[in-house]
């Protein structure tokens, strides 16, 4: 079947693309549209052309899986120029999602109207390149500047009408579609057209703009490439005639198109649509998940009680007393109202997030909850006992999840009747705002509990990753193994700021250091406390001598630096180099590169051992664990890719 379909209406003919899932621009796909500008120019009867998509969305783009191959004719900005030049005026017709070389082909339409819960964007940063099909040429001819470089250098949709009010579509459709842009087309005939976008006049901002576009962007894409180039391109597009513009343009986005960064941002692109399907579970039947209880409304507890809420669904919240039950309402109160402050959420949708969960200290009340999220103290007493009332309560077929990050679960599911239901769902917190979520299923899980907790994944519009038992699951593994590097390092005569500043120039938002102040110490220690209190062989770290001289962090006013009472800078610590001599070695002259090339390679080497023990299924898992639960850099693809790349 062809992706391309032509129909008419009397004067009004209709281009139908049709190429799942979304449309993307493949060179089949290309073809089709160039033949039909032909065709209808060709003909005496058609006066306009409205292009329509069919299925999920308008074109969502070029086709991510040809950006490794030589390009193939006809090119995409050559297949713009062309509709743009019809002699017959276009009308682009968005429903779903026009981004990228989609939103690119309908900037060479002379109108564009949209369903008015319809986005147009240009994400091609995301992707680690920039638009190469006159996105940065003619986005800022109809919006402006400053909107173009908003949108191109974060990548960021914009819905409908605020497109409409920027410029960059004509009108909102409402009700059909199809009828009403035929209706629009219809009535455009009959006015004088305007000018093709690319004829259209572009403002020139001063030179004071650009320095502080510059500045802007380079302080938000913490070393990814892409954006400064967009920058770049948007400005030549101010600064220089159209056809030269559009040659800069395609020269970057064929320079970007090939390096590092870009194939790791690919990569990662569809290991994200991967990872919430996994191929074992195709045939799986999930069960259905209409409610859901969490047990305890600590700060974990109120998270996933949020991230439950936002997906629509209603929530229990189980805690041990009234008082209990009253805070952990109020903790997840704290979090919509946040919501409130930040413009997120009116008061009134804020209201009737809080009004679906409903708290209780009464068990009885999960006899028909689909599934229970246990999210309560670490300590293998508190969640086993949680979980023989739970295996006494709930339906025999509600999924019974543990929240543990280190416990193994085996042993929480001991105290259950019929385990196959159950399984480690590992949040990571603020769980309504982190987007990973590891799944551990024990031996004894059955496929369909798994295959829930995927589907749980995707209603939460999380990262799922499957992970199996081991001490951390992956993402706290790799993190144990990184943390023991970085000390190792300091041993050897490291300044524990240089460590933290080669991080952070690496593209973390933190050092390990840094970090281990600002979530606290005492947490680690205390896990290796009990393990050396089970008879286990754990050598003494440096941070077990920081945590017995009082220093846990920020909280108590240092840890592996002192803070000034209200400023969360940190300063290097005179009472922590006193405290660690002995420890240390003379310092030495290691590079901040040199210092990220060996935390980053401990990550990967922990990875491997991973793989190699079947904890995790893919390298491309364990990126997308680090990506989204401890802020390792996109743009550097994870450190499994990171290091196959030799970083
Ligand atoms: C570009 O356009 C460059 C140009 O400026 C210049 C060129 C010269 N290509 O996300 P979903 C697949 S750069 C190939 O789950 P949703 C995806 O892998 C591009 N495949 O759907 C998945 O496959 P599978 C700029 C693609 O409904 C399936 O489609 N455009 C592409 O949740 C469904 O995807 C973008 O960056 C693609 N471009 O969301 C847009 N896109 O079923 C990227 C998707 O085998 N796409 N697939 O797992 C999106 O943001 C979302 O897919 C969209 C739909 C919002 C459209």
């Amino acid at each position: 079947m062809s992706v391309v379909t032509i129909a008419r209406t009397g004067e009004i003919a209709t281009v139908t693309v049709d190429n799942p899932p979304v449309n993307a621009l493949g060179q089949a796909l290309r073809q089709g549209l160039w033949d039909a500008v032909a065709e209808l120019d060709a003909d005496p009867s058609v006066r306009a052309v409205v292009l329509i998509c069919a299925g999920r969305t308008f074109i969502a783009g070029a086709d991510v899986t040809e950006f490794g191959k030589p390009p193939v004719e006809p090119h995409l900005p050559d297949l713009v120029a062309r509709i743009e030049a019809a002699e017959k005026p276009w009308v682009a017709a968005i429903h779903g999602s026009a981004l990228g070389g989609g939103f690119e082909i309908a900037l060479g339409c002379r109108f564009r109207v949209a369903l008015a819960d319809a986005q147009i964007g240009l994400p091609e940063v995301t992707l680690g390149i920039i638009p190469g099909a006159g996105g940065t040429v003619r986005t800022p001819r109809l919006c402006g500047v400053a909107t173009a470089v908003e949108m191109a250098t974060t990548g960021k949709p914009l819905r409908a009408p605020k497109a409409l009010a920027a410029g960059l579509i004509d009108a909102v459709i409402q009700g059909d579609l199809l009828e009403g842009a035929v209706a629009f087309a219809r009535a455009a005939i009959e006015q004088p057209l305007p000018l093709p976008v690319s004829a259209r006049p572009i403002e020139t901002p001063d030179a004071a703009f650009w320095l502080d576009a510059e500045k802007a962007v380079a302080k938000s894409a913490k070393g990814a490439a892409a954006p400064s180039r967009v920058l770049a391109s948007i400005r030549k597009a101010a600064e220089a005639p159209f056809a030269d513009a559009m040659n800069f343009e395609r020269e970057t986005f064929m320079e970007l198109r090939g390096t590092e960064q870009a194939a790791a941002l690919r990569t990662v692109f569809f290991a994200e649509r991967a990872a919430p399907r996994p191929a074992a579970l195709r045939d799986v039947a999930a069960l259905p998940l209409k409610k859901i209880a969490v047990i305890g409304g600590g700060t974990m507890g109120a998270g996933i009680i949020s991230a439950i809420r936002d997906a629509g669904l209603p929530v229990i919240l189980i805690e041990r007393d009234d008082d209990a039950v009253a805070r952990g309402l109020a903790n997840v109160a704290k979090v919509f109202d946040g919501g409130v402050k930040r413009g997120k959420l009116t008061e009134a949708q804020a209201q009737a997030l809080k009004d679906g969960v409903t708290g209780t200290t009464d068990y009885e009340a999960l006899a028909d909850v689909d599934m229970v999220i246990e999210a309560v103290f670490e300590e293998i007493g508190v969640k086993r006992a949680v979980f023989a009332q739970l295996g006494a309560v709930c339906r025999a077929d509600a999924v019974l999840a543990t929240n543990t990050s280190y416990l193994d679960p085996r042993e929480i599911a001991e105290a259950l009747p019929n385990p196959d239901r159950f399984i480690g769902l590992h949040f990571f917190s603020p769980a309504n705002v982190m987007k990973l979520l590891e799944i551990v299923p024990t031996p004894d899980t059955s496929p369909e509990t798994l295959a829930t907790g995927f589907a749980l994944g995707r209603l939460l519009k999380k990262i799922p990753v499957q992970s199996g038992i081991c001490d951390g699951f992956i993402g706290n593994r790799i993190l144990k193994r990184y943390r023991a590097a970085a000390e190792g390092l300091v041993r050897r005569g490291v300044p524990i700021a240089r460590i933290d500043a080669a991080m952070r120039g690496y593209g973390l938002a933190m050092g390990p250091f840094e970090a281990q102040d600002l979530g606290g110490l005492d947490i680690a220690f205390l896990q290796r406390e009990g393990a050396r209190a089970k008879g286990q062989d754990v050598a003494e770290t440096l941070g077990d001598i920081l945590v017995r001289a009082g220093r846990k962090g920020q909280k108590t006013g240092g840890g592996w630096y002192d803070y000034v009472a209200g400023d969360r800078r940190p300063q290097v610590s005179a009472v922590v180099a006193e405290l660690l001599r002995g420890q240390v070695a003379p310092e030495t002259g290691m590079t901040e590169d040199e210092i990220a090339a060996v935390l980053v390679g401990e990550m990967a080497a922990e990875g491997q051992a991973i793989l190699d023990e079947g904890i995790a299924a893919s390298p491309a898992d364990i990126d997308l664990v680090k990506i989204h639960g401890y802020g390792f850099p996109r743009w550097r693809g994870g450190p499994m890719f990171a290091s196959r790349s030799r970083i």
